[in-house]
């Protein structure tokens, strides 16, 4: 008999990161459950994190390499398999350029600090302009619009949801997704609690969510209009003579310049377009400005649209305007004990962000923060000419499922030259790979939360070492991204990657701390790997212990000595320390989002078409037992009612002769999938929600759960050629399409 142990993990699994108890009786998982000492998630879970036994134990974890042979893929050795990335990779890049490879890296990098720390290695020793993520499928609009207001990607503010008194929530649904861009475990239990002291809780969607329904107040809006609500409110504040800046007013910079942007939307106007009548915009700005402690908080649903990077920018504009910026209750900084852009360098002022540096080949979008946006990748692959892309590396990504117009991307995969896979499954878009590098189950793996301390509810730090020692032979997968990195390098499969480790990380410290570098290189010796580099964040960063110089200060061994984590406090008032913007102020109308508002107000009087034949509009939607595309093949997770249903309004069901489970087509463009009908008051009229991540038949997959029940993928009938200009990403809400019964 082995002996029970217990084990600390922050789940990997979604942006709550909450703390877990995880109970092992040898190689077993028997017990997962909320560790009620987390200084940071105090036991919240949801049922997720107890599918991290199944995903541990899933017989379809790929648990060695795979080569493609004669259409098949048969397991190799780890010498093998990187063999045959030494054999075809770099006589393509020889050939052809560095730009003739590209990469993509999918959300699970967000949850694994050697897979994010690592991938930048990677992607600097590619040198390709081709790099991709699912970013561009979700927040770059978030990350765009702080970096130009703020001066940094991560200067993301978040609601203070502990002591605000009223909080304004559009497009997002944190019930089921439990927060986003916002690291907020037990959303629903601080809703309550917001609501219990007196607070109100008002939340715009075109669907009434699983949060409408927690809130106090609900509004539909028509799907991709928020930058018209959004402009009217402002309207409005400058209209009745409520702006007021408070403290921030020597801090802001472009306050006129946002008067007159928004001068065009009149409730009135904006009120035709999103479908809120006039009073209810006007009574919505005067409720955030009268609020003592107010805050608007903007989500996917105001992302993953044509105006994405608009509707972010007068998100913030509000927070600003009605004095809740950087106020405890409002918008606020969190100030991350680790790889904070917002804490480095000299405080109050930066270099800002700069965009387009260069742009795709074929459609001339520009690059935000290194990306070209993913609804690229396909023609980039597609179209001949120099710098076609000929070599894939994906990381953690699906894009076939999670991509607009997958079978396009399916395709466009198949004609590679060659292409790998780092992931766990062999699914829709690995199985195209000529080499898959399996990763390791989060359980055998060590954790720091590297991007969601940036902008969580409190400020902390945590980490999780392993719970179970890896399989024999296998590497661990920032490993496996340092032998990429040396092939790229030209140093070959067979690289002293120690020695590569050693040198990169001196590069690292280097620029951190010049001369010092041999004694800080010493300091951090203890670590390696990811581990390293958190210790060095951790010690170089603001609450650190500066390699000695403040005893007192974090380090990692610090961090892991405290299962539950180390808590740093209630979020604190940041301005003007955290600006990094080249004049040191807050943009509130920062040249490229003046420059692209004309597109909204062209749109703000765009005809409606209020013909009954009008096509219907798609949305998607998040369930609480799923995530994006690839938990599905976890049992626990997989019973239960059929979760990819298309959600329609009872009038929109009877006008097109629908029933409750009946199957109903959806199209675009030729292209077509069908899914059961599910009646629901829930949605706006005219407004139809199918969930994401779903379309699991694809042959070569080997995800034998999944395929059992293997609902329609929506993105199969999304569009690729609809994206927000200025941050690239894809419109992946409110797209036009027909609905009717399946023949
Ligand atoms: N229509 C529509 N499309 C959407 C969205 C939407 O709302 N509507 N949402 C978008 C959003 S927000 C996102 S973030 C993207 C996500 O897009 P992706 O990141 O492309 O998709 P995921 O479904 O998260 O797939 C992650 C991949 O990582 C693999 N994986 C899981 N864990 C590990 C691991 O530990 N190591 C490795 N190496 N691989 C692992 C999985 O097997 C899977 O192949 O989807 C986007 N797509
Ligand atoms: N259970 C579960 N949790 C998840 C995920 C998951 O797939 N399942 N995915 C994770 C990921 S990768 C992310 S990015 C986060 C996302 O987290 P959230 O942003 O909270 O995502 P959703 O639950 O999709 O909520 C988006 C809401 O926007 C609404 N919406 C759609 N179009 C519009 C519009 O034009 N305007 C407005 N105002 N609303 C609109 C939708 O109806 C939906 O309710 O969730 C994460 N957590
Ligand atoms: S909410 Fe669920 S999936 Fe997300 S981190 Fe917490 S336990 Fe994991
Ligand atoms: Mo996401």
């Amino acid at each position: 008999m082995t002996s029970p142990q217990t084990h600390y993990r922050i789940c990997p699994l979604c942006e709550a990161c909450c703390g877990l108890e995880v109970r092992t009786e040898g190689r077993k998982v028997v017990a997962i459950r909320g560790l009620e000492s987390d200084v940071f998630s105090h036991g919240f879970i949801c049922p997720k994190a107890v599918a991290l036994k199944d995903l541990h134990e899933d017989p379809d974890r790929l648990r060695q390499p795979l080569v493609k042979r004669d259409g098949r893929h048969v397991p190799v050795s780890w010498d093998e398999a990187f063999a045959e990335i030494e054999r075809r990779l770099p006589p393509i890049l020889a050939a052809h350029g560095r730009d003739a490879l590209a990469l993509t890296v999918g959300n699970p990098a967000a949850h694994k600090a050697g897979l994010l720390l690592y991938f930048a290695r990677l992607a600097r020793a590619a040198g390709t302009k081709n790099l991709y993520s699912a970013s561009t499928l979700d927040q770059m609009p978030k990350h765009l619009q702080a970096g130009l207001m703020f001066g940094t990607l991560f200067s993301i503010a978040v609601p203070d949801i502990v002591r605000t008194d009223y909080m304004l929530v559009l497009g997002a649904n944190p019930i089921a997704s439990n927060g986003s861009l916002w690291t907020v475990p037990d959303f629903r239990g601080k809703a309550k609690a917001l609501r219990a002291r007196g607070g109100k809780l008002v939340v715009i969607d075109p669907r009434r969510t699983e949060t409408a329904d927690a809130a106090d107040e609900h509004h539909f809006i028509r799907p991709g209009t928020d930058v018209h609500l959004l402009a009217a409110m402002l309207n409005t504040l400058f209209a009745e003579g409520r702006v007021r800046l408070g403290r921030l007013e020597p801090l802001v910079a472009g306050l006129d310049a946002l008067q007159q942007a928004v001068a065009p939307f009149t409730p009135e106007r904006a009120a035709a377009r999103c479908g809120i009548p006039a009073d209810t915009i006007r009574t919505l700005a005067r409720e955030l400005a009268d609020a003592e402690r107010g805050v608007v908080y903007g989500r996917i649903g105001t992302c993953t649209q044509a105006f994405g990077t608009l509707s972010q920018w007068l998100i913030d504009a509000l927070n600003t305007v009605t004095g809740h910026l950087d106020e405890p209750g409002g918008a606020m900084f969190s100030k991350a004990a680790a790889f904070g852009p917002n804490t480095m360098g000299p405080p109050g002022k930066g270099r800002g962000i700069i965009t387009g540096r260069h742009a795709s080949r074929v459609s001339g979008a520009p690059e935000v923060f290194g990306e070209l946006p993913m609804v690229k990748l396909a023609e980039e692959i597609e179209t001949g000419g120099a710098g076609q892309v000929r070599a894939l590396i994906t990381i953690a990504s699906n894009p076939v499922l999670s991509a607009p117009n997958g079978p396009r991307l399916s395709k466009a995969l198949d004609a590679l030259d060659f292409m790998v896979s780092v992931d766990i499954y062999l699914n829709e878009t690995s199985r195209h790979a000529d080499v898959v590098l399996p990763g390791v189950s989060p359980l055998q793996d060590g954790h720091y939360d590297v991007a969601f301390p940036q902008m969580s509810w409190r400020n902390h730090a945590r980490y999780s070492a392993p719970v179970f020692a890896r399989d024999e032979g296998q590497p661990a997968e920032w490993q496996n991204l340092l032998r990429l990195t040396a092939i790229l390098k030209g140093l070959g499969a067979n690289a002293d990657l120690q020695a590569l480790d050693d040198e990169l990380t001196a590069d690292d410290v280097r620029k951190l701390a010049g001369e010092q570098t041999p004694a800080v290189m010493a300091a951090v010796s203890r670590w390696q790997g990811p581990e390293r580099l958190v210790d060095l964040a951790l010690r170089a960063g603001p609450y650190g212990d500066r390699f000695g110089l403040k005893p007192d200060g974090l380090n990692l061994a610090k961090v892991a000595d405290a299962p539950g984590g180390i808590d740093l406090g209630e979020l604190q008032p940041r301005l003007p320390e955290m600006l990094r913007t080249p004049n040191g102020k807050i943009e509130l109308a920062p040249a490229p989002l003046l420059a692209d508002l004309p597109r909204a107000v062209a749109d703000l009087d765009a005809e409606l078409d209020r013909s009954g034949a009008a096509p219907m509009s798609i949305i998607g939607r998040r369930e609480l037992r799923s995530n994006n595309s690839w938990m599905h093949n976890l049992p626990t997770l997989a019973k239960g009612p059929l979760r990819c249903t298309l959600l329609m309004h009872p009038d929109d069901a009877q006008r097109l002769g629908l029933s409750d489970g009946a199957l109903a087509e959806v199209k675009r463009a030729g292209r077509a999938i069908s899914a059961p009908v599910a009646i629901s008051d829930a949605m706006m009229r005219g407004v139809v929600s199918l969930p994401h991540g779903w379309g699991h038949h694809l042959d070569g997959s080997q995800l034998a759960v999944a395929a059992e029940r293997p609902g329609a993928n929506l993105n199969a009938v999304l569009d690729e050629s609809l994206y927000d200009p200025l941050s690239g990403n894809a419109v992946l809400s409110g797209v036009a399409v027909e609905v009717a019964a399946a023949t």
